[in-house]
């Protein structure tokens, strides 16, 4: 009699494996990805091959040789499996299977030989938090209160005709929906198409457990785990009170079983195949976080942690940026890593908008220096650091203006929940979701100055940003002085720098309003986030190891002179 658990695992993966090559020996004391720079790929918006609009896996191997130019050692894929897009393919409708939009298995392995031709690592996004609803599982499990997969999910009866508690959902409403068949309401912390699933049910985490095998088995190196730790729910579920309503993320990553379940999935599966653990850490504390990723309690290996990227910011609303806020954010995640964690750095993603925009100046004149300037900060933060596709040629935002240009599941959301209820002036949620939102990350990447950026020769599912004429790969790719170009020399020059990754961090200059000031080690970096030229006070005579701007820095006995959105690495004597 087969016990139930092997019969429910039964339907996760399924599929043969194909053996592949060892793994290139790794330093004996420092694992590859502390010493790794990683790439990350939104598939719907990087490549399109076929002229459908929407990027997929051979367009992406297509430019393979693009990404190893670039110095990237591993590849972090946004999900490419089966979905019906409610969230862009972070609502899964089978596991082991590729969205027919992105293209086959065969794409698939193809792609990954592709990587592995070329020493570039492949890392999958996990998304095991929730499912689609149109996974079979949730299929199984609406059908009756007594279904076997019943339990896979989250199901409460209403109080009366209100939700079970007052959770909110990120992307507007409550996060329950009331489904008619049985009359119970099922949790979503996301979109009503992306369920929860239980994770107190040992058959669910033995169900994520094979697909994590399944594509370990396939020779991928590890996984970013979205929401990871919201995988653990409150005991009861109790409302949550005024204060946390405010942030409720904090709640639902605050689980007593996340530490756990993170235990058992690196005995059950991650460390059998030596698998990379990267932790996406929204609404979780520092203390969690570093408890998260000490390498003795054999949990994740690091966590994506949101304080620099959501600093100025209240949800969907833009709030003012200040520098010496932004370095006392630095300063605290490198002290509270410890000496057992680890960090990862990262200026943009598909959840935010363009570091240049952001972080930088997009204006015309100076979108380049400020995206060089950027690009120094971001590799030369202790741990590793995170790169996002068009980051490497200093894409911006995109100018939307009408809340019909959005995509996002979760601007369409907010939109039903605060403009059309009246709560919010159309005007002042356009003004700052239009600085905000994850759409701005979300535009086709910018190749060349022909149609469509050189991403499709059919009509793109995202318009592509109207300055793709300027900000373009191809004209960047030739000249040394260009962010592209600048990022090539960077990474390199950081891959040989075997102490820049682990060693000290000191802000020298924490309460300076536009300069940034740190010493790493033996070198100190200094960034000039204005345009005005300044002068950088220094002990001791400054020797240029490199700068962003080649025509931008210069060293004198006691200071150095940045020019306006310069950065550069100095030695001092
Ligand atoms: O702003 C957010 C929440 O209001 C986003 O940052 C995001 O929802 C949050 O960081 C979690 O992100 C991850 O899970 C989501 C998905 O939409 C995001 O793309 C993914 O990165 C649900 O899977
Ligand atoms: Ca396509």
């Amino acid at each position: 009699m087969t016990d139930r658990r092997s019969v429910l695992k039964g339907m996760a993966c399924t599929a043969g494996v194909i053996s592949v090559a060892g793994e290139a020996q790794l330093h004996p004391t420092v694992p590859w990805w502390k010493r790794a720079t990683i790439y990350q790929i939104y598939p719907r918006s990087f490549q399109d091959s076929n002229g459908d609009g929407i990027g997929d896996l051979p367009g992406i191997t297509s430019r393979l040789d693009y990404i190893k130019g670039l110095g990237i050692d591993a590849v972090w894929l946004s999900p490419h499996f089966a979905s019906p897009n409610a969230d862009n393919g972070y609502d899964i409708s089978d596991y082991c299977a590729v969205m027919p939009e992105f293209g086959s298995m065969a794409d698939f392995d193809t792609m990954l030989a592709g990587m592995k031709d070329r020493g570039i690592r492949l890392i999958l996004d996990l998304v095991v938090n929730h499912s689609s609803d149109e996974h079979a599982w949730f299929t199984a499990s609406r059908a009756s209160r007594n279904n076997p997969y019943r339990d896979f999910y989250i199901w409460r009866d209403g109080k009366g005709d209100q939700p079970p508690n007052n959770y909110p959902s990120f992307f507007g409403g409550p996060a329950w929906t009331r489904d008619e068949t049985t009359g119970q309401w099922y949790l979503h912390y996301f979109g009503r198409k992306q369920p929860d699933l239980n994770w107190e049910n040992p058959a669910v985490r033995d169900a994520v457990y094979d697909v994590m095998r399944f594509w370990l088995e396939k020779g991928v190196a590890g996984f970013r785990m979205d929401v990871i730790p919201f995988v653990s729910k409150q005991p009861g579920l109790p409302d949550l009170s005024p204060e946390q309503l405010k942030n409720p993320e904090y709640v639902y990553a605050s689980g007593p079983k996340m530490h756990e379940y993170m235990q058992e999935m690196r005995r059950e599966v991650l460390a059998p195949y030596g698998a990379v653990a990267i932790g996406e850490a929204y609404g979780v504390t520092a203390e969690a976080a570093q408890r998260l990723t000490d390498s003795r309690r054999g949990e994740l290996d690091m966590v994506l942690n949101f304080d620099v990227v959501r600093l100025d910011r209240d949800g969907w609303r833009k709030l003012p940026l200040s520098l010496p806020a932004l370095k006392k954010v630095y300063a605290r995640l490198n002290a509270e890593v410890g000496p057992f964690g680890w960090n990862s750095v990262f200026q943009e993603n598909h959840d935010n908008p363009r570091a240049v925009s952001h972080f930088g100046d997009d204006d015309p004149l100076w979108w380049e220096r400020s995206a060089k300037a950027l690009a120094v900060l971001l590799l030369t933060q202790p741990g590793t650091p995170f790169i996002y596709q068009g980051e490497e040629i200093g894409m911006t935002n995109y100018p939307f203006r009408e809340i019909g240009e959005f995509n996002d599941v979760e601007v369409h959301g907010q939109w039903k929940d605060d403009v059309e209820t009246g709560k919010v002036p159309a005007a002042t949620y356009l003004w700052d979701i239009a600085q905000t939102s994850r759409d701005n990350a979300r535009t086709p990447m910018q190749w060349s100055s022909q149609s469509n950026a050189g991403f499709t020769r059919g009509k793109p599912w995202m318009p592509v940003n109207p300055n793709f004429t300027a900000i373009n790969a191809a004209t960047q790719t030739s000249k040394d002085s260009s962010v592209l170009g600048f990022y090539r020399r960077l990474i390199r020059w950081r891959s040989r720098q075997s102490d820049l990754a682990v060693s000290s961090y000191v802000d020298l200059l924490p309460d300076h309003p536009t300069l940034f000031l740190y010493r790493r080690g033996s070198v100190v970096v200094a960034i000039n986030l204005s345009r005005q030229v300044q002068q950088v006070p220094l002990t001791g005579n400054p020797t240029i190891v490199l700068a962003s701007d080649d025509d931008g820095a210069t060293g004198q006995p006691g200071n150095l002179i940045l020019s306006g959105w310069t950065a550069a690495v100095v030695s001092l004597s």
